[in-house]
């Protein structure tokens, strides 16, 4: 077992288990009946009970990592630790640093660029060096640091991305197509998807975490109105992408969808389209069904770097994907 977050007293902490522990852990962890947890590696993560010596001890997130291991994303309590300290032995290994975590789980080949960039910069100097310029010269070197931090860090961490909109707009297709596979059912019954399903993929060399949702209209549960309210909860601080059906063009609820949506996009262009109101945006015109994926991840991927103000992926260059300690030592 590893703490994979710095040690301290933090609001999360996330533990690792190596796969030989997983027999051990496994009776630790139970759903909120106290049935046994099964994973899935790759799958979103669960949300478990953690039991210690008979008491549940925390509410937990695990994240099945395949052969690597089980993650436990923890409330950051001290108590917590020191109980799980006791039920496992601790690792001492001292924990990855971030650009070495980088460079064994890099997507895309931005992101090995510069996980190896960070490896080979000496922070330290770099502190030094920028604290003798003259104050004109430091603040215009910090402002492009800041800047590169920006984009670094848009290539390393996901933006979460939420695809929402009316029942039927091909949302579902939209997911498929930027995955290049059937992770999820599509048809034309409206109201198909119910809970939200996310997946990590790079578009134009950014990652992104895409999240399929449930589409507006009317719920035929309580159980279907439960999951249309955790996707509704999933678009705060979320790039929203709102799938409009071009073919019956927007509705009420589109409509009030499209104000705090980063991208407007009319699908199923293949069909007689309608005419669009003049209030409201359209950014792109797609067809799910017509048009190749590889053509459709590139425009998604080209108009959300555009609205997010993104340089081409590609090298930073220089002092990159700082923590936010490293910016406050910096100014
Ligand atoms: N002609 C055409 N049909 C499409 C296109 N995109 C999706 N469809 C069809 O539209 C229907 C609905 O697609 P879904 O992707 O399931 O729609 P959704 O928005 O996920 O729907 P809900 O899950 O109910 O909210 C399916 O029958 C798709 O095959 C398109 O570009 N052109
Ligand atoms: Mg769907």
């Amino acid at each position: 077992m590893r703490l994979l977050t710095p040690p301290g007293i933090a609001g999360v902490a996330v533990v690792q288990f190596g796969a030989a522990e997983r027999p051990r852990l496994a009776p630790c962890l139970r759903s909120t009946r106290g049935e046994a947890i099964a994973t899935v590696p790759g799958a979103p993560p669960r949300r478990a009970l953690l039991q210690l010596d008979g008491l549940v001890v925390d509410d937990v997130l695990v994240v099945d990592r395949g052969a690597v291991g089980l993650e436990l994303h923890l409330h950051g309590s001290a108590a917590v630790l020191a109980a799980l300290a006791r039920a496992f032995v601790f690792d001492d290994a001292p924990v990855l640093p971030p650009a070495v975590r980088l460079l064994r789980d890099a997507m895309c080949e931005s992101q090995l660029e510069l996980a190896i960039e960070q490896l080979g910069l000496d922070f330290e100097r770099f502190c030094r060096d920028v604290a003798d310029l003259p104050p004109a010269a430091r603040s215009t070197e910090l402002a492009a640091v800041r800047e590169r931090s920006r984009v670094a860090l848009a290539q390393v961490v996901p933006a979460r991305l939420v695809l929402l909109g009316a029942q039927n707009a091909g949302k579902s297709s939209l997911f498929n197509r930027l995955l290049f596979r059937e992770r999820v059912l599509t048809g034309p019954a409206p109201g198909l998807t119910r809970d939200p399903v996310a997946e990590v993929t790079a578009l134009d060399g950014y990652p992104y975490e895409v999240v399929d949702t449930a589409g507006e209209g009317p719920a035929a549960s309580a159980v279907d109105g439960a999951a249309i309210e955790r996707g509704r909860r999933l678009r705060s601080h979320a790039l929203q992408v709102l799938v409009v059906d071009g073919h019956r063009g927007p509705s009420v609820a589109d409509r009030e969808l499209a104000g705090g949506a980063v991208l407007v996009v009319a699908n199923k262009a293949d069909l007689p389209q309608v005419g669009w109101p003049a209030d409201m945006p359209c950014h792109l015109r797609v067809s799910c069904a017509a048009e190749q994926a590889v053509l459709l991840r590139a425009r998604i991927g080209a108009a959300l770097r555009q609205c997010r103000a993104l340089p081409a992926a590609g090298r930073v260059g220089g002092i990159a994907a700082l923590s936010a300690e490293d910016l406050a030592r910096l100014a």
